[in-house]
């Protein structure tokens, strides 16, 4: 085998690929647009669900709840926003309308708002407030706005379609850049006992059409998808490729394995985002604070969504206050300082480098106490690795392979039990196209 000795001492990241290589290349199927990449690095962002069940201890509000229930005593989204900027979540997605159509913002299209309640004698915006936060703390904004809508009289008829639209107009040209729009599929009985048949054809383009670079999530995209699953676990294999024709939004959408892996042929880039709650509800409920989730725990489940090539959306509900609770902002920090420990040292720092078309070297100066190994793929060139096979050893002759893997994405962190080695070899053992690794880095997580 002709290896090629192409660094030798690359500090941080190595980077496997020079730009020559990249340019000599064609893209090979679809590929994500320069917003889909964008999203992609962003990796991580929190979930905020808030509103009347808040105070009702309800998950699905009827939407007949008395607007006054709605009255946090301290609400502070700079509280949300700074929290959120030190765990290192590059933003907020908030539920501005759940399902019970009460909306965090005094929506002209709305007789069940902010502005009906007693908090603030009827002059707050949870929206704007949050949106200010957020700027303030450097971090991007996104919204979740239900189209099934328990209150609004409209709903049921097609009449709603446009009450809908000028609703997300509102909201999508009066708080600046929001970077995601969150749908959920739900589609249940509005006040008249009536389903509403959305026009999505028409939510989508008028969303685009405010906002040109918003990712739209939902079961089929066009632009994120759900993965299947509310426990923010993505499949070992995760393509971020998916075939949507035929399918809709909620019931009717793809089979939940489809969305959990991807489709392996997709025709369309639809990357998955895990979403999953800190606690057991997606409010907030007094009796669950038990149920918030360790540091650990979170670490583990970030290994399986970004460790996977997917995005973690992690919700983390404010209580009756306003404010995320003790246990929730303890857990976040907990989180973040065991990822910054977990990355802290690469031990592939310093090593030296060689490849050959299908495989990498990584040749280090002495053995290290190694249990991970980070790999990213080049997908503005698209996703390309099948499969790929982790070997190493002290001796350049004898080479045992420890860990195996499918596909890379994004990002792929596979983690083994801990090995004493001086020599690794990365193999891609199944590609669609030729393999255009990013990036190798190499850590001992601790137990
Ligand atoms: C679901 C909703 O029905 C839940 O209430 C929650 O908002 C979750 C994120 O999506 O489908």
């Amino acid at each position: 085998m002709k290896l090629i000795n192409i660094s030798t001492k690359i500090s941080i990241a190595l980077f496997i690929l020079n730009a020559a290589t990249l340019f000599a290349q064609n893209t090979y199927g679809p590929v994500p647009t320069k917003t889909q990449l964008a999203w992609h690095d962003k990796e991580f962002y929190l979930f905020i669900h808030f509103g009347p069940n808040t105070f009702t201890d309800l998950e699905w509000g009827h939407g007949s709840e008395d607007p006054n229930v709605f009255n946090p005593t301290a609400l502070d989204c700079n509280q949300w926003a700074r929290i959120a900027k030190a765990s290192g979540a590059k933003g907020i997605i908030l539920t501005a309308k759940h399902h019970d159509g009460f909306s965090l913002w005094p929506s002209k299209y709305s007789k069940h708002t902010v502005r009906e309640s007693k908090w603030l004698n009827g002059k707050g915006d949870v929206v704007k407030m949050l949106s200010e936060a957020c700027k303030k703390a450097d971090i991007e904004m996104g919204v979740y706005i239900s189209p099934w809508d328990r209150n609004h009289p409209d709903y049921g008829t097609p009449k709603y379609n446009e009450v809908f639209i000028q609703t997300m107009k509102e909201l999508l040209t009066g708080y600046g850049k929001f970077f995601e729009l969150w749908w959920d599929g739900a589609n249940g009985e509005g006040p008249n006992g009536k389903r509403q048949v959305y026009d999505f054809k028409r939510f989508q383009d008028s969303a685009l059409a405010y906002q040109p670079h918003l990712m739209i999530f939902s079961d089929i995209g066009p632009h994120v998808r759900w993965i299947g699953n509310e426990q923010g676990i993505i499949n070992e294999t995760n393509w971020n490729l998916l075939d949507t024709a035929g399918f809709k939004r909620g019931a009717g959408g793809p089979p939940t394995d489809s969305l959990n892996r991807g489709n392996y042929n997709g025709k369309a880039w639809i990357p998955g985002e895990a979403d999953v709650s800190i606690r057991k509800g997606w409010f907030y409920h007094a009796e669950e604070d038990k149920t918030v989730k360790s540091g650990k725990q979170l670490f583990d489940l970030y290994l399986k969504n970004v460790g996977r090539g997917g995005n973690f959306l992690l919700n983390v509900p404010p209580n009756r206050q306003g404010l995320f609770s003790p246990a929730d902002s303890t857990a976040l920090m907990d989180f973040k300082k065991i990822k910054d420990a977990a990355f802290k040292n690469n031990l592939f720092k310093n090593a030296k480098v060689l490849r050959t078309n299908n495989s990498i070297e990584i040749h280090l100066k002495e053995a290290v106490e190694i249990n991970a190994i980070q790999l990213m793929e080049a997908i503005s060139m698209g996703q390309r690795i099948v499969k790929f096979e982790i070997s190493g050893g002290n001796d350049l002759e004898k080479f045992e392979t420890f860990a195996k893997g499918t596909t890379v994405g994004h990002k792929r962190i596979i983690t083994f039990s801990t090995q004493k080695l001086k020599y690794f070899r990365i193999k891609i053992t199944e590609s669609k196209a030729t393999p255009i690794i990013s990036e190798v880095s190499g850590y001992l997580f601790a137990n």
